[in-house]
């Protein structure tokens, strides 16, 4: 048997998950004593079923037959691949169906492999631990392009890519869109006095902390800069949003990080800017508009003493 490679690096702690697909409870049961012991399996008997299955547990990789009464193989890789949850889901083809013709089909289709019935025990678990790991290398890549390492919140790039869909969305829909920038106060002072890791370790708890309040799916909170968060926010009016900061501000606040030299009763505060867009798009408009707004709000928050919001 192949050694799983667990402790590369891209390779979670926890057991793969594989979604087996056949209508015939005998394949299933191959596959089952040759994955069982190193994978959390699930199964389906259809195609119906097993796109319920995909949506409710999400899977690493799904083996499924092509033949299959109902919705056939070629049918559900088309459905997965149109919903965004499952549209990233390797899927391995196996059918009894064999020559070139079949297997092209099933590689255009947008397979990552085919493999043939009957199923060869070491061949199967040959091609799912390597396709395992390809989809585990590019989750790590697409973590580390779009996530802040510090903090575990979006990164600036990926606020950046999400401002300019929402931006587009609202100006399109003539729909609101909000925008709040939390800036730390006093931190340069606060990493002098506590030191750099303690500095990372209040970032870690305002992200946790803006992560928590900022709910809707839909929203998105990411480390801007430094000490500089953002919260863009789709669908949302003005009274909303800063109803939101207040909240973010006091969330904070109750924190209460010390902080002896911030100037703001002894404990860690934040400076917001809030602004909205709202209303039929204009000509010359553009998503650094929205930014330049907030970032103006929060001068003027830090300007007029700290520890509060601008509007
Ligand atoms: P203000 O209230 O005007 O915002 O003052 P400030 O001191 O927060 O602002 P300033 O821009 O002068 O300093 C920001 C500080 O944030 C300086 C920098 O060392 C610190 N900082 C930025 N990124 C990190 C980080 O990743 N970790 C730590 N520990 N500190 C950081
Ligand atoms: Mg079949
Ligand atoms: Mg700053
Ligand atoms: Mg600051």
């Amino acid at each position: 048997m192949l050694p799983l490679d667990a402790a590369a690096p891209a390779w979670p702690a926890r057991k793969p998950r594989l979604l087996l697909v056949d209508d015939q409870p005998v394949h299933l049961q191959v596959l089952y004593r040759t994955l069982s012991a190193e994978h959390q399996l699930f199964m389906a008997t259809g195609g119906e079923q097993a796109l319920r299955v995909a949506h409710e547990q999400l899977p690493d990789l799904i083996l499924l037959d092509v033949v299959m009464p109902g919705l056939d193989g070629f049918a559900v890789l088309r459905a997965l691949r149109a919903e965004r949850d499952t549209a990233d889901i390797p899927v391995i083809f196996v059918t009894a169906h064999s020559g070139e013709d079949i297997e092209t089909r099933c590689l255009e289709a947008g397979a990552v492999d085919f493999i043939p019935k009957p199923i060869n025990p070491s061949v199967v678990r040959a091609r799912v631990h390597t396709h395992l790991t390809l989809k585990f290398q590019s989750d790590l890549l697409r973590t580390l392009a779009f996530v802040d390492g510090l903090t575990g919140v979006a990164n600036r790039r990926q606020f950046d890519e999400r401002l300019n869909i929402e931006w587009a969305r609202a100006q399109r829909h003539a729909s609101a869109l909000s925008l709040i920038l939390v800036d730390v106060d006093h931190f340069k002072a606060y990493n002098d006095h506590y030191g750099h890791q303690a500095g990372d370790d209040a970032l870690r708890r305002v992200a946790a902390c803006l992560r928590e309040q900022v709910r809707r799916g839909t929203d998105l909170v990411a480390r801007y800069g430094g000490e500089e968060f953002a919260c863009l926010l789709p669908d949302t009016g003005l009274e909303d949003a800063q109803r939101l900061a207040v909240q973010l501000l006091e969330a904070v606040r109750a924190m209460a990080i010390p902080h002896r030299h911030g100037g703001s009763g002894g404990v860690l505060t934040v400076s917001l800017g809030v602004a909205t867009r709202a209303g039929p798009a204009r000509p010359g408009w553009q998503p650094a508009l929205l930014l330049g707004l907030a970032d103006a709000q929060l001068y003027e928050a830090k300007h007029r003493g700290r520890a509060r919001m601008c509007a």
